[in-house]
């Protein structure tokens, strides 16, 4: 089994620059700049199947082929690398960023190439202090070793290159909030359209990708579109690197082929239930997405299979919930990160959620009613795809839907028995 992303990843360590290197790193630069025009990138990525690893799935080579590319583009173009990974269960990016910076920066380099930007920036998660430091010191190895700044690799391209450490704001994960935090604004969401290839940081076109998508350009350009595809399980190309969290014997991250069964990833690579557990419900891909169950533990992982099953992939890192858990107490706890982390932007989210978090509340407390479970699904509505200026709402409304639907039982016996049945 292939494992590019990771292969080269030791537990505690950084790939330095001289051991990338050592094994091929930046030769996929080295080829690309001296021999390929810009669209021919694009065309490469197009074939590749590559689909966005941030929980939306967007074709990247579609994406990018909306930036204006003829000598009239508005120059400066950006390229944004979005490392806020702040979707609750997840920590997927993290391991990239400080096991295989190069990795990284390699692939920005690539893809600004191919859009041909000019500025580049990493927007990084808070918290992550380490990361911070890891690719603070690697994109000055890279300046220093000819692969930013100005004429390249003696090409006659310039690209800079920033890190920009975010505040903590899980909206800035959101590519028009990011775009907004960026120019030192208050981060909320923008309308779209325009959508940011076009008109993005500062009015200018701007593509933002998910650190996991620009990790794997570098393995794409050096192997081809038609071995990208291989080394899938499924019709999405690619590997995944796939999480688990919860009550499992082993959670971690690991790189596997795009359409691994939820199945294997639990059960193998997570070590299955820890002992005394059983498996009552997984959130497939991070907090936001919809509840599956046992029943769906042999659906494939990848972005079609996973719809069909009613969810999402979303970012492949599995929040499980056991049966020693109350599940009405799980879903308040993420409906009360969710209103805490709403930017107050538009009135169904600022307004909705905290309502949402309250319900849950009583409901969990003993103090509820039928009619709460009412409440609740007309929320799923009204804060649902379509009435809002981001996912965030809509996002936070998929557990909830589906735990009401595959958890009703459990909501019933808090208000018949007037408290939690798990003891909460
Ligand atoms: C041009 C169109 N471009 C879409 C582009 C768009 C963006 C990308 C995806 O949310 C999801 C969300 C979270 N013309 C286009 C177009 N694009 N239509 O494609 O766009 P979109 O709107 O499908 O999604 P999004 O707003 O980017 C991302 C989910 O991910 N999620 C959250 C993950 C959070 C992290 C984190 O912590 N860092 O990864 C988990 O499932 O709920 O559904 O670039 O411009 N017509």
């Amino acid at each position: 089994m292939e494992q590019p992303l990771t292969k080269n990843i030791k537990a505690g360590q950084t790939l330095s620059l001289k051991e990338y290197e050592q094994a091929g790193g930046y030769a996929a630069v080295r080829k690309v700049l001296k021999n390929n025009a810009p669209q021919e990138v694009q065309q490469m990525v197009k074939d590749s199947g590559l689909k966005g690893r941030g929980g939306a799935g967007f074709s990247t080579g579609i994406k990018w082929s909306f930036v204006p590319m003829g000598d009239d583009a508005r120059h400066p173009k950006y390229l944004i690398c979005n490392a806020d990974e702040m979707e609750p269960g997840t920590f997927k990016d993290r391991l990239l960023l400080e096991g295989n910076p190069h990795q990284l920066i390699e692939g920005m380099i690539l893809a600004a190439y191919a859009i041909k930007a000019d500025i580049s920036y990493v927007f990084l998660r808070w918290a992550y202090r380490q990361a911070a430091e890891i690719m603070e010191r690697s994109i000055s190895e890279a300046y220093a070793a000819g692969y930013l700044g100005k004429n390249i690799l003696g090409t006659g391209w310039n690209l800079e290159m920033y890190l920009h450490t975010g505040v903590g704001r899980y909206i800035c994960g959101e590519e028009t909030a990011l775009l907004n935090a960026l120019e030192g604004k208050r981060a909320t969401p923008r309308a779209k359209p325009p959508f940011p290839q076009v008109s993005g940081l500062y009015g200018k076109p701007t593509i933002v990708n998910n650190v996991e998508t620009l990790s794997c350009l570098p393995h794409i350009i050096n192997n081809g579109a038609v071995w990208f595809k291989s080394l899938s399980a499924s019709e999405d190309s690619g590997t995944k690197l796939y999480g688990v969290s919860g009550k499992v014997k082993r959670p971690g991250v690991w790189e596997l082929p795009l359409g691994t069964t939820m199945r294997e990833i639990i059960e193998e690579y997570a070590g299955g239930m820890a002992n005394g557990y059983r498996l009552k419900g997984v959130l497939p891909g991070g907090a936001s997405t919809d509840f599956l169950t046992e029943e769906h533990l042999d659906i494939k992982m990848d972005y079609t299979s996973v719809a069909a099953a009613g969810s999402r992939l979303g970012t492949g890192t599995m929040i499980v919930m056991d049966d020693a858990t109350c599940p009405v107490g799980f879903v308040h706890n993420l409906q009360h990160f969710f209103a805490q982390e709403s930017c107050g932007w538009c009135t169904p989210c600022r307004e909705g959620l905290p309502w949402v978090e309250k319900i849950l509340l009583g409901l969990e407390k003993g103090k509820g009613s039928t009619e709460d479970i009412e409440l609740l699904q007309m929320h799923t509505q009204y804060l649902g795809p379509g009435n809002t200026y981001c996912a965030l709402a809509p996002g936070a409304m998929e557990p909830l839907q589906s735990a009401l639907k595959y958890f009703k039982d459990d909501f019933m016996a808090h208000i018949e028995k007037h408290k939690c049945p798990y003891g909460n």
